[in-house]
C-alpha cells in the first residue's frame, strides 16, 4: 500500500469513551503506536481513555469485541506483526485483520486499525511515530476511529421531524 496520502482526520470527540487495545510483542514499536494514539486522542479532547494490554495481536479481536459490547464508543487496536521464517505471520496477520473488521461491522463500534504488518523491525519503527519515523500509524488509527464515530453519530441520530 502507498506510504503517502493519509488524510488528517482531526475531530472533536469530547465526552467519548475510548479503549485502546494493545498487544505486547515488539515493545519499542508498541510504545510508539500507543503514544501516537494518545496524542491524537488528546488533540480531540478525549478524556476517558483506557489502555488494555493483550499478549499478542491474535488476542486483539476478542478483547476489542468485549469492550465494544461493554459500551466503548470506539476501540483502537494496536499491534505489530513482523514476518519470520515461517507462514505463521500470514495466519496471524490475516486472522487478526479479518476479525477486527468483523468486530467493527458486527458491533457498529468503530475499530481503529493500528496493526502493523511488516517485513522487519526497521519497517515497523518507520511507521511507529517514534523520533525519526516517517509515519505515525497509532495516530492515524485513532483519528480514523474518532472520525467514524462522528460519522456514525450523524447516521444514528433520529431524523428531523417533517411536517
Ligand atoms: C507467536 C507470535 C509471533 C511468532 N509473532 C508475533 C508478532 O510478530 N506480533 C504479535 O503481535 N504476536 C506475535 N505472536 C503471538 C500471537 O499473536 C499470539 O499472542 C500467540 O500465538 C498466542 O495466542
Amino acid at each position: 500500500m502507498s506510504k503517502t496520502g493519509a488524510p488528517r482526520l482531526a475531530v472533536d470527540a469530547i465526552g467519548a469513551r475510548i479503549v485502546i487495545v494493545a498487544s505486547q510483542w515488539h515493545e519499542t514499536v508498541m510504545d510508539g503506536l500507543i503514544a501516537g494514539a494518545m496524542r491524537a486522542l488528546e488533540t480531540a479532547r478525549v478524556a476517558d481513555v483506557s489502555v488494555v494490554r493483550v499478549p499478542g495481536s491474535f488476542e486483539l479481536p476478542v478483547v476489542a469485541q468485549a469492550h465494544a459490547e461493554a459500551g466503548a464508543d470506539a476501540v483502537i487496536a494496536l499491534g505489530v506483526i513482523i514476518r519470520g521464517q515461517t507462514p505463521h505471520f500470514d495466519y496471524i496477520a490475516s486472522a487478526t485483520t479479518d476479525a477486527l473488521m468483523r468486530v467493527s461491522t458486527d458491533t457498529r463500534v468503530p475499530v481503529g486499525f493500528g496493526v502493523l504488518t511488516c517485513e522487519d523491525d526497521s519497517q515497523a519503527r518507520d511507521r511507529a511515530g517514534l523520533p525519526g519515523s516517517r509515519e505515525d500509524k497509532g495516530r492515524e488509527a485513532a483519528e480514523a476511529a474518532l472520525f467514524v464515530l462522528q460519522t456514525l453519530g450523524a447516521v444514528n441520530r433520529p431524523a428531523e421531524a417533517h411536517d
